[in-house]
């Protein structure tokens, strides 16, 4: 067993110093704060993902450089599993305590103990694969990994600029490439293709619905958006808005999948693009989320969330699962976060089992793996869903015995092939509602009528200290601070159809207080009523107390 090239490692170490007085921390979407910080951390993630590629026996592991939906400044960093999926969460902490190690030789001793403890065979190969978003200061940054890949000497390569799934997709590609369990050409061009041929297989026959507006939020997605409209020819036609990439500012600018969630409104630059009864969807900065909406002919503005995408896509699949007639063999489950709009667990619950996680995309994600098809989508966007490897060979080896079955089996295999099974990819998604939209044939309004949204409010407490905010019950209940549970409880109970609950934000230090009722008036007055009461309880001081707190 080899050791550690301490000299080469320490060396470029040097180069890259840790920011004193700045605490990291691998959260919900690995490394995430302002880009001009985060030199040390990219530098020492490079040497980490060799590390976790030489621990999975030199499979490659991705490396993603993206702050997502966050403002331009702001950069991060995460890592990506051998099958695409979100780093297993014990190595988020040897992330954290890597990137907070305060000099060199502390840097170096850490890596000595994550070898030692995590019983690493340093002489297997590293193999990693990186990409990043158009962040300006992404170029740097992917410039400090490179020296991390370097000080440790992995085999690394440069995935470019592309879209958070794309990288996803290419981790899965080239770990199973050659395999039975091949999942595409590790290329762009094998992504596209991919796709779009599976959505062409969805919808040819059907009647094309007339063009999309995709708000691209003037990041990566933009790429991608261009890129794949050529592959879908007549299929689908894609009208790209907010594509400007290089201008400085407009990443996620009033506009994207964030925006138009959390301000449930149109985005301005918009305004101009959309016609009455015309819909329109919106990416976030790495096209990861996506979020539809539609203007009524009273040019009222109605979203699609993504709990819409999960009732619309969970009920066609289940209606495809049985008309192929293995309604017996594949069990449809969708999984859902605190955030979920009640009606919209109340329609699914109708229909299929429904569980409900933590917020961030590996709880979704593990929690959709026990289901034969496991659909999951945060109400912000993202999601996707997964077929297990069994509901698979089922597919592949079920013979039908009707026509009607075997165009509906047909229809399933498209769609396991249609969606980025790695991750939520906002492409994948558009294109997958797109696909059911053309079969129910539905407008916006016949899909926002599966069920009506309970008004709902979400508000962000600023408090001393967020992680004295502990919850239980898929994070529906506060356990500390003591006794504050019960005093929401009480309020709660004053407003039709109420519902409330409070979590420590994992990307924001913030506390979110999120509150939904039958009118929306009491939405908004239950959640700053408990906004004031998270304030006031945890000491915040009455000369900043935000005035909309009640
Ligand atoms: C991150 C998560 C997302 C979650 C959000 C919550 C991933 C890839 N992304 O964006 O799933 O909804 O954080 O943010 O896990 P919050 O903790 O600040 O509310
Ligand atoms: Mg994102």
């Amino acid at each position: 067993m080899s050791s550690l090239p301490v000299e080469t490692i320490a060396s470029l170490a040097d180069q890259h110093p840790k920011p004193a007085h700045i605490t990291f921390q691998y959260g919900t979407a690995g490394f995430r704060t302002l880009g001009n910080v985060l030199d040390s951390v990219l530098f020492r993630v490079g040497v980490l993902a060799a590390l976790r590629s030489k621990k999975q026996d030199g499979k490659v592991i991705g490396v993603m450089v993206t702050a997502s939906h966050n403002p331009e400044p702001d950069n991060g960093v995460k890592l990506v599993d051998p099958r695409g999926e979100m780093l297993e969460a014990s190595w988020e902490g040897h992330a954290t305590t890597l990137a907070n190690a305060a000099t060199t030789e502390d840097f170096i001793a850490v890596l000595e103990n994550i070898v030692k403890t995590t019983k690493i065979d340093l002489s297997k190969p590293a193999r990693v694969v990186y990409a990043r978003d158009t962040r300006p200061s992404g170029p740097a940054l992917v410039a400090s990994l490179e020296d991390g890949f370097k000080a440790i000497g992995a085999e690394a390569r440069n995935g470019g600029v592309t879209t958070t799934p794309i990288l996803h997709y290419y981790v899965r590609a080239m770990n199973t490439k050659g395999t039975k369990d091949a999942y595409g050409e590790d290329t762009e061009d094998g992504y596209f293709t991919k796709l779009s041929t599976a959505f062409g297989k969805l919808v040819s026959g059907k009647a094309p619905l007339p063009p999309l507006i995709v708000d691209c939020a003037n990041g990566v997605g933009a790429d991608g958006i261009a890129k794949i409209s050529p592959y879908l020819g007549d299929h689908l036609k894609l009208v790209a808005v907010n594509t400007a990439t290089t201008t400085s500012g407009a990443l996620n600018n009033a506009c994207g999948a964030d925006y138009v969630k959390t301000s449930q409104k149109l985005p301005p630059s918009l305004a101009g693009h959309i016609k009455p009864g015309q819909r329109a969807c919106s990416l976030d900065g790495d096209a990861d989320r996506l979020i539809y909406y539609y203007m009524d002919d009273r040019n009222q503005f109605h979203m699609l969330d993504g709990d819409k995408i999960a009732a619309l896509v969970a009920a066609f699949i289940v209606d495809l699962v049985k008309t192929a007639g293995l309604e017996e063999d594949i069990k449809v489950g969708v999984v859902q976060t605190a955030y979920a709009n009640g009606a919209s667990t109340k329609y699914l619950t109708e229909r299929v089992p429904v569980r409900c996680v933590p917020t961030g995309v590996k709880h979704l994600h593990h929690a959709a793996e026990h289901y034969s098809v496991g659909v999951y989508f945060e109400a912000n966007g993202h999601g996707t869903v997964l077929f297990s490897s069994e509901t698979q060979a089922k597919l592949a080896s079920h013979e039908p015995s009707t026509p009607a079955q075997s165009t509906a089996l047909n229809y399933l295999k498209s769609l396991t092939e249609l969606i980025n099974q790695t991750v939520g990819d906002a492409i994948s998604d558009m294109l997958l509602v797109e696909a059911v939209l053309a079969h129910r044939s539905y407008s916006g309004v016949e899909w926002d009528s599966l069920y009506v949204d309970l008004p709902n409010r979400l508000v962000k407490v600023v408090v001393a200290d967020r992680h004295a905010f502990h919850t239980e019950d898929a994070e529906r209940k506060l356990v500390s601070p003591k006794g504050l549970q019960a005093k929401i409880d009480d309020l709660v109970k004053r407003y039709d159809g109420g519902r409330s609950f409070v979590r420590p934000s994992g990307t924001e230090d913030v506390v979110r207080v999120y509150a939904e009722a039958v009118i929306r008036s009491h939405a908004d007055d239950l959640a700053f009523r408990v906004a004031g009461l998270v304030y006031d309880e945890t000491g915040g001081d009455p000369a900043t107390r935000p005035k909309e707190f009640i």
